[in-house]
């Protein structure tokens, strides 16, 4: 979904190779959250120039290398910005790729994450004054608007410049606005996409926040009053002067006072900044960024009710360059696959004491009592998220003895779902940035729910708003098809029943099992990828030249079926649906016959007799199903295909049967030489409704 970055450097001299290096570079991070087109600006020779392409990154790095610029040009200080877009409003066209500009002049540029949903009534307002558009986009409305309202009030700096237009816009954004009109400096903001800002100086930082400075009147600029002769107090409703409640940024002077050498990165996420620098900061919402003269201030308009935090922490990234790098692997999913034995530690690290049977989860701490009196528990989440809670309902069920329900975030939405203040709200989301599932968790929490947040990335929406929460900890996951997201987030939702349950000692020996089955989860994962050879070969005899698949299965692992299904078709593109085996004689069953291909999951639990049932539905219409079951099962007749795993826990099995669905995924989209990392039409973080 989108990428955005920027880049500002001050006394510190770059030559324009290495500033157009930097941004592509920075897109090339970005890459995997998906795209259609890419796009830059930078200081030309005679003004702000852009550069766009459709097509991938290398499309556009190959455009820039064409030009004939002086590339070895050196900047003191400059500041430049770049785009990959996931096309919402008009097609993807090098005319519609991002920056867009305010004439042909290039005189204000911006480029955006998100969706503009009232850009018809703003392009209609600037029609009726003459204004001309050059693309389909709702982005374009913005750029245009900053112009006019520069055009009304010429003295305004570019702060209060974007506040007026911001003011105006309505939907979900980041933004980056760069213009000739004030020379090497960037304004960024942003509401329900993310926007983070890496700081890198060769000094230690003075301080590590950077004060907001409220401004207590709205700027003077709007579209009811362009020349700004009066203004509005958003707080008190008066007008008058206003009263900058300026606070400096102290952070990044040096010891007498003076600017200092220093370098900002401005990204969707903190894998296009962490090679720079792991100092960042996350934007909240509706703040406003201006980056000028070495200097970074975070602007806010005082609003009623912004409890917002008074400064912003320059916080230090965890993660490593290495970890957003596919390594010896040909795919980022291939890595986090195999990164699965490791990664599954990570989640429970410091939080299950296996000696003891304890769990500690301490982003819960204090919450406890509250979710152990829910009236009922509501996950919400959407697609492999969603399968990891659907995979964990039994088990919550079980040990906590609270109702619980899983709902898809957009339709529990479109159903506008009655959430009660006795409610405990569960948000999963590996992104923690899903459009559907942040506006389901402002939903709930509008309504007084508790809301708790499963995420794996740190800063993000989902992570800020919610009370309480987890972070799954399974290192960031690059590849779109998710695969140690979903099995760090069931044994991150297994963790929280666990530590619910503790209150209850009837529960006492079945969490016994449970962690006893977690300690040895690595090791059975590890198992099932040494299998990974007899895998590849199935998918290439058997499955490769099939046109559908389906994957039957009941109890724990009706969400592996649906979450291997999921995996087969987002990559593979080949159609795959998962079964709940008990409801094959209600339909299902006709779709069977000696050409259909089809995985049974018959792991040992308290319904192997119904999935043995299953079986020999299948069997009698012909069908040849491939079953998955446990080593050592020697119920089954040999003539069977199998696909032998370890057993474990009953409610964890699901942890070891989706491993090989992941790599007969894996291997179905090598064969049939899909981009894997990069799936036609998906996006890594859906942050659009
Ligand atoms: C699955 C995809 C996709 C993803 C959802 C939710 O392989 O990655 O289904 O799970 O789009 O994303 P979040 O978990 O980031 O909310
Ligand atoms: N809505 C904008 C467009 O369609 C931005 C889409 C995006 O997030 O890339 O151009």
């Amino acid at each position: 979904m989108c990428g955005i970055f920027g880049y500002c450097n001050f006394l510190v001299e770059r030559d324009r190779r290495f500033i157009l290096n930097t941004l592509l570079n920075g897109l090339s991070r970005l890459e995997y959250r998906g795209y259609d087109s890419a796009g830059m600006s930078v200081d030309g020779d005679n003004g702000i120039q852009i550069y766009k392409e459709v097509g991938k990154v290398s499309a556009l790095r190959e455009l820039v290398e064409s030009q004939s610029i002086d590339f070895d040009k050196t900047f003191i200080s400059h500041s430049g910005m770049a785009h990959t877009r996931w096309a919402t409003h008009g097609k993807p066209s090098r005319i519609n790729s991002h920056p867009h500009r305010s004439g042909i002049d290039n005189e204000f540029t911006i480029i955006h994450n998100g969706i503009i949903t009232n850009y018809k009534e703003i392009k209609t307002f600037l029609l009726k004054k003459d204004i001309v558009f050059e693309t389909e986009t709702d982005t374009e409305v913005v750029i245009k608007l900053t112009k006019y309202l520069y055009d009304s009030q010429k003295d305004i700096s570019f702060t209060d410049l974007v506040k007026a237009v911001v003011k105006e816009v309505e939907g979900g954004f980041s933004f980056i606005f760069k213009s000739s009109r004030y020379p090497d400096e960037l304004v960024a903001t942003r509401r329900g996409s993310p926007l983070l800002i890496g700081v890198k100086t060769s000094q230690k930082l003075k301080v590590d926040f950077v004060d907001v400075e409220f401004s207590e009147g709205a700027e003077r600029a709007t579209l009811n009053d362009p020349t700004g002769t009066g203004f509005v107090d958003v707080a008190s409703g008066t007008t008058g002067a206003p009263h900058l409640n300026r606070s400096m940024s102290r952070a990044f002077l040096s010891e007498d006072g003076s600017p200092q050498p220093i370098e900002y990165f401005l990204a969707s996420d903190a894998s296009a900044i962490v090679e720079h620098t792991k100092r960042v900061l996350y934007l909240e919402d509706d703040d406003i960024a201006h980056i000028g003269a070495g200097e970074l201030h975070i602007h806010r308009l005082r609003r009623e009710n912004d409890n917002s935090p008074i400064s912003r922490t320059i916080e230090t990234l965890e993660i490593e360059l290495a970890e957003i790098m596919k390594g010896s692997f040909d795919h980022f999913m291939q890595k986090e696959i195999y990164e699965q034995p490791e990664s599954v530690v990570n989640t429970m690290r410091g939080r299950v004491n296996f000696e003891d049977h304890k769990i500690t989860l301490g982003g819960l701490r204090g919450y406890l009592s509250t979710i152990r009196r829910a009236r009922r528990i509501v996950f919400i989440a959407c697609g492999t998220s969603y399968h990891s809670c659907l995979a964990t309902r039994a088990v919550f069920e079980e040990l906590t003895e609270i109702p619980t329900q899983i709902e898809l975030a957009s339709d529990f939405l479109d159903r506008r779902s009655p959430i009660f203040r006795d409610d405990v709200c569960v948000f999963v989301s590996q992104s923690g940035e899903t459009a559907d599932t942040i506006l389901a968790m402002r939903y709930c929490l509008e309504r007084g729910a508790l809301a708790v947040g499963i995420t794996n990335t740190v800063g993000s929406s989902i992570s800020r708003e919610t009370h309480c929460g987890v972070h799954i900890n399974a290192g960031p996951e690059i590849g779109v098809a998710s695969t140690k997201a979903y099995t760090s987030q069931y044994i991150a939702l297994v963790m929280m029943a666990l530590q619910l349950s503790e209150d209850k000692l009837s529960t006492e020996n079945r969490r016994k099992e449970i962690i006893d089955g977690l300690y040895l989860l690595p090791g059975h994962i590890k198992e099932v990828l040494a299998t990974a050879g007899d895998l590849q070969q199935l998918s290439k005899d058997t499955l490769s030249k099939e046109k559908s698949l389906l994957i039957m299965g009941r109890g724990y692992q009706n969400a592996t079926c649906l979450e291997g299904a999921l995996k087969i078709k987002e990559i593979s593109y080949m159609h795959s649906e998962g079964i709940l085996a008990g409801e094959l004689k209600h339909g299902p069953l006709a779709l069977v016959d000696e050409n259909m291909p089809v995985i049974l999951i018959m792991t040992q639990d308290s319904l192997y007799p119904k999935v043995q049932s299953a079986l020999q539905q299948v069997s009698a219409r012909k069908g040849q199903p491939i079953i998955i079951c446990n080593t050592g099962d020697d119920n089954l007749i040999n003539d069977y295909r199998t696909i032998k795993v370890p057993k474990t826990a009953d409610c964890l099995q699901g942890l070891i049967n989706v491993v090989p669905l992941q790599l007969l995924s894996y291997y179905l989209a090598v064969l049939n030489g899909q981009d894997v990392d990069f799936p036609r039409n998906l996006a890594k973080s859906v942050t659009v409704e």
